[in-house]
C-alpha cells in the first residue's frame, strides 16, 4: 500500500493490476512449491479476457508470480479458460480440467497438462489434442451454457475416475458426474451426484472428505483408514446469491450420490464458509502438511469506477485450514499457521474490564495491517434479552440493531480501521441473546458493520452476521485479519467467519486506530487481548 494506492492489501494475494475474477483455480501442491491459479482479466480491471494467471509459494504467504499458465488457444477455448482444479495423478503427475468458451459459446471441458514435470514451477502447459473432453450435445441434454467448473477428479474403488461439473436445468442446480477409466475418455453418469430443484446454476462445486474427528485432512480420493470414519462434503457457489454454502453428509459410491446428513438441503439455506463477501471457493489437499486449505475469493465493495482507477480489482482471503467439528454439524476454518510467521510487535492486555458503553483503545499496532485475537467472558448471562422467534436470519438482526443499539448482553468486539475520532470504524462484534424466556439456552449472534467504515458514499456497505454456535459461558473467541481495505474475521475459533470490504478516507495507514468496545448494558471482560503488527508479505 502507498499513498497513491491506500487500499491495496499488505499481506492478503492480489496480482499486481487488472481484474481478478479470483475465482482461484487449480490449487495443488507439487514437488513442495504451492500453486495457484486465479481468472484474470490481462487486460483491464473489469471482467473479459480470462486466462488462467499463476503464481506458486512455499508458504502459502509469499507469492512469486509467473505468466499465464492457460490461456485462449485453440477453438476448444478461445472465448476464455474458466475455471477448474487440479487433480493429482496415483504417479504424481498433475493435470488441470478447465472449462473452455468454443468459438459458439458453448461450455466444454478440457485437460492441460505440465510440458516439463521436472520444473516445480509447472510455468508451461499444454493442452490435448483431444480436447475438449466433455461438450453439451443434442444427446446427453446438457445446458451449453451452464457446465462449467470442474472438481478435482477422484479416483473410486472400481478404479474409474470421477468427476463433477456444476451446471442448471431450468432453476434445477446439479452437479453431473462423469466418469472415466483413464483420464481422457470420459462418460456422462445418467444421474447428477446431487440437484436441487429450485436453487438455480451450482458453480464451482467442490467435493471432499472429511475425517470424522480431528482436524487432520484427507487426500481427495482417499477411503480412509482402517477403522476410520469419514464424511463428505459437497460445496457449491450460488449464481443466484453470489454465496458459497456447504452441506456435510455421506458419499454412496455404489450409487454415485451424495447424500446430505438430515436438516441440510443444498440450497441457499445450507451454512456457508463466509458470511461476507466471499465467493467460487476451492479446497486442495496439502500432502505436505496433511491438511486440506480452503481458497475463496474477495471481491470489491467500491464501485467500477473506482476499480477502473486504482487498475485493479478482487483479493483472495488468506488460505484456511479446514476440518469438521466435534459435532458433525459444521466445519471450522482457521487461516494457515504459516501467517503468524508475519507477526512483528505484539501488544497485550490481559484482564481488563469493559464496562457497559466504554472503549479500549489498544495502542502500539499499525493498525491498518494486523492481526487481533481476543477473548472474551460474560458475566450476567441472565441479563440477555429474549431473541424474538421470527429472528432467524442473523444478517437481518445485525443490520436491524446496528453497533449503537444497546442490548442486554452486546454488542461487544473491536472497532478496527477506526479514525481517531470515530467518523469512520468498522465493527466486529458479538450479541448474545436468550433462546427463549428462563432458557438456559442462548443464541451467540456476530456482526460485521461496515455502515460507518468510510464517509466515502458510493460503497457497498451492506451489514453481514453470523450464529456462532458456541456456549457463551465459556469464554467467546474473536480474531480479526484487517488489511487495509479487508476485514477478515473468525468467531469462535473458526466457527464463523466474515470477510468484509471496506475503503476508510481517514482512517488509514498510519491515521487507522483499534479499538476494543462494550456498548452492552452489562460490563464485559477481555481475558486477554493480542494484537499483532504485520509484517507485508511479498506478493508481485
Ligand atoms: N467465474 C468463472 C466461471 C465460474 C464463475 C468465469 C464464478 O467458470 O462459474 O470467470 O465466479
Amino acid at each position: 500500500p502507498s499513498v497513491n494506492q491506500p487500499y491495496r492489501t499488505g499481506f492478503h494475494f492480489q496480482p499486481p493490476k487488472n481484474w481478478m475474477n479470483a475465482d482461484p483455480n487449480g490449487p495443488m501442491i507439487y514437488k513442495g512449491i504451492y500453486h495457484l491459479f486465479y481468472q484474470w482479466n490481462p487486460k483491464g480491471a473489469v471482467w473479459g479476457n480470462i486466462v488462467w494467471a499463476h503464481s506458486t509459494s512455499t508458504d502459502l504467504i509469499n507469492w512469486d508470480p509467473h505468466p499465464p499458465a492457460i490461456f485462449p488457444s485453440e477453438p476448444f477455448d478461445i472465448n476464455g479458460c474458466w475455471s477448474g482444479s487440479a487433480t493429482i495423478l496415483p504417479d504424481g503427475k498433475p493435470v488441470i480440467l478447465y472449462t473452455g468458451i468454443d468459438p459458439k459459446n458453448q461450455q466444454v471441458q478440457n485437460i492441460a497438462e505440465p510440458k516439463d514435470l521436472s520444473d516445480p514451477y509447472l510455468v508451461e502447459w499444454k493442452k490435448s489434442p483431444l480436447n475438449p473432453l466433455m461438450a453439451p450435445d443434442a444427446v446427453n441434454g446438457i445446458n451449453a451454457s451452464s457446465f462449467r467448473d470442474p472438481t478435482t477428479a477422484w479416483l473410486g474403488h472400481d478404479k474409474k475416475w470421477r468427476v463433477i461439473i456444476g451446471s442448471k436445468i431450468h432453476r434445477r442446480g446439479l452437479a453431473i458426474t462423469y466418469t472415466s477409466k483413464d483420464f481422457l475418455k470420459w462418460e456422462k453418469s445418467p444421474e447428477p451426484l446431487h440437484y436441487d430443484d429450485g436453487s438455480g446454476m451450482w458453480e464451482c462445486p467442490d467435493f471432499f472428505p472429511v475425517t470424522r474427528f480431528g482436524s487432520k485432512g484427507v487426500e481427495t480420493s482417499s477411503f480412509g483408514e482402517p477403522n476410520e470414519v469419514l464424511k463428505h462434503v459437497l460445496k457449491i457457489s450460488l449464481d443466484d446469491t453470489k454465496h458459497d454454502y456447504y452441506t456435510i453428509g455421506t458419499y454412496d459410491q455404489v450409487g454415485d450420490k451424495f447424500v446430505p446428513d438430515k436438516g441440510f438441503k443444498m440450497d441457499g439455506t445450507a451454512p456457508r464458509y463466509d458470511y461476507g463477501k466471499y465467493y467460487a471457493s476451492k479446497t486442495f489437499y496439502d500432502s505436505a502438511k496433511n491438511r486440506r486449505v480452503l481458497w475463496g475469493w474477495t471481491n470489491e465493495s467500491s464501485s467500477v469506477e473506482d476499480d477502473v482507477e486504482k487498475g485493479w480489482s478482487g483479493i483472495q482471503t488468506i488460505p484456511r485450514k479446514i476440518w469438521l467439528d466435534r459435532s458433525g454439524k459444521q466445519l471450522i476454518q482457521w487461516p494457515v499457521r504459516e501467517l503468524e510467521r508475519l507477526r512483528m510487535k505484539q501488544v497485550n492486555l490481559r484482564n481488563k474490564v469493559l464496562n457497559s458503553r466504554s472503549r479500549l483503545e489498544v495502542y502500539g499496532v499499525t493498525a491498518a495491517q494486523a492481526d487481533v485475537e481476543v477473548l472474551f467472558k460474560v458475566r450476567n448471562l441472565e441479563k440477555a434479552d429474549v431473541i424474538e422467534p421470527s429472528w432467524t436470519d442473523p444478517q437481518l438482526i445485525c443490520s436491524k440493531m446496528n453497533v449503537s443499539v444497546k442490548s442486554g448482553l452486546g454488542p461487544f468486539g473491536l472497532m478496527v480501521l477506526a479514525s481517531k475520532n470515530l467518523e469512520e470504524y468498522t465493527s466486529v462484534y458479538f450479541r448474545i441473546f436468550k433462546a427463549r424466556q428462563n432458557s438456559n439456552k442462548y443464541v451467540v449472534v456476530m456482526c460485521s458493520d461496515q455502515s460507518r467504515s468510510s464517509l466515502e458514499e458510493d460503497n457497498d456497505k451492506t451489514t453481514y452476521g453470523a450464529f456462532v454456535d458456541i456456549n457463551p459461558r465459556q469464554p467467546l473467541s474473536l480474531r480479526a485479519l484487517i488489511d487495509h481495505s479487508v476485514v477478515e474475521s473468525f468467531g469462535g475459533r473458526g466457527r464463523a467467519c466474515i470477510t468484509s470490504r471496506v475503503y476508510p478516507k481517514l482512517a488509514m495507514g498510519k491515521n487507522s486506530h483499534l479499538f476494543a468496545f462494550n456498548y452492552g448494558s452489562q460490563s464485559v471482560d477481555v481475558l486477554s487481548l493480542s494484537a499483532w503488527s504485520m509484517k507485508s508479505a511479498q506478493i508481485s
